[in-house]
């Protein structure tokens, strides 16, 4: 059977519109139809192994260009929205979820993806991700944490443990570093996981999850910065030497203090779901109030609602 044909009448002649297939009958992207340039990060650098995983992710769950969006501010981990071949944007430094909160509650249809480095979320951005965590905004944000800041060459971050030596702390940092997962956890994100970027099958699953967690979860992504903090992260990975560690089957994910407890062991941790709730989302709340308003002006037209609003005002 052939193709049932829209006609729309053009300038010149008619020209046919093929409807797109059922969802059912689509076949996933494949990594080729998704990469949209060559990664410019450094040989061995920790975020090549988290795109290719997103873009696992986005085969193995069949998720669609147009069902996406891949927001990051500045920085190298941010770099992800120019390597991806869909909606996204690269936006400003340390305001990527701000951004992704407005397409987030406007689209509820897509999955909102947000990528970004340390300083991207904790530093600059560090007031944006701990109000769009309490206002629990539908996305995914994945920080690849490195403990520096890796494109502009070696400042400390908020999470360069104390004593490293940069640019701008040449006699070693001096302040206590933040605790991503302790700050995701007390802002009031709803899902808070760790993961590193040498287990690819952890980062797979913990992706997985965040995204289909209903709220803003949060990823805290080991990825080491080879440049500019080698071997940051070598305690946590076994083929260095180190120890990866599952979160316990014992742990309670909805206890916010056994999570807090779990936040506070002693590098290199625990990895995997920390904390998981469920609570309203900004998206729910904001979609109830919006099907009232719109509820109570059925049926009139729009200079009649206008009327209606410059009565009020008289
Ligand atoms: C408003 C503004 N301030 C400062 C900068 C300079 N800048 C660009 S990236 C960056 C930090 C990047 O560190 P991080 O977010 O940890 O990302 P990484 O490069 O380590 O992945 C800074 C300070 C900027 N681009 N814009
Ligand atoms: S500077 Fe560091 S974070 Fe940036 S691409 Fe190189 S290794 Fe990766
Ligand atoms: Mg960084």
């Amino acid at each position: 059977m052939s193709s049932p044909t829209i006609e729309i009448p053009a300038r010149s002649g008619n020209i046919t519109v093929v409807p797109p297939l059922p969802d059912s009958e689509r076949k996933g992207l494949t990594k080729k139809e998704m990469a949209a340039d060559h990664p410019t990060w450094c040989p061995g650098c920790g975020d090549f192994s988290v795109l290719a995983l997103y873009f696992k992710l986005i085969e193995k769950r069949k998720l669609w260009h147009e069902k996406i969006t891949t927001i990051a501010g500045i920085g190298c981990s941010s770099r992800f929205p120019y390597f991806v071949q869909a909606h996204g944007v690269h936006f400003i430094h340390g305001r990527a979820l701000p951004f992704a909160s407005g397409v987030s509650l406007s689209r509820p249809d897509l999955h909102v993806f947000v990528f970004g480095g340390d300083g991207d979320a904790f530093s600059i951005g560090g007031n944006h991700f701990n109000h769009t965590a309490r206002k629990n905004i539908k996305m995914s944000y994945v920080v690849m944490d490195n403990w520096v800041y890796g494109l502009t060459k070696k400042q400390t971050s908020p999470t360069s443990p104390q004593g490293f030596k940069s640019k701008t702390d040449t006699w070693g940092a001096m302040d206590q570093p933040i605790n991503p997962m302790k700050q995701a956890i007390s802002a009031g994100a709803t899902f808070v996981a760790r993961t590193t970027s040498t287990n690819p099958n952890h980062v797979l699953q913990m992706m997985e999850a965040a995204m289909d967690h209903d709220g803003f979860s949060f990823i805290e992504c080991l990825s080491e910065c080879v440049e500019f903090y080698p071997g940051a992260f070598d305690s946590s990975n076994p083929r260095k030497g180190g120890v990866f560690n599952l979160v316990p089957d014992s742990h309670d994910v909805t206890d916010e203090i056994a999570a807090y407890k779990l936040a506070g062991e002693p590098f290199p941790g625990s990895f995997g779901i920390f904390y998981k709730v469920n609570r309203p989302t900004k998206n729910a709340n904001e979609a109830k109030i919006n099907t009232a308003a719109v509820e109570k002006v059925k049926g009139l037209k729009d200079w009649q609602i206008l009327q209606k609003n410059f009565d009020r005002m008289k």
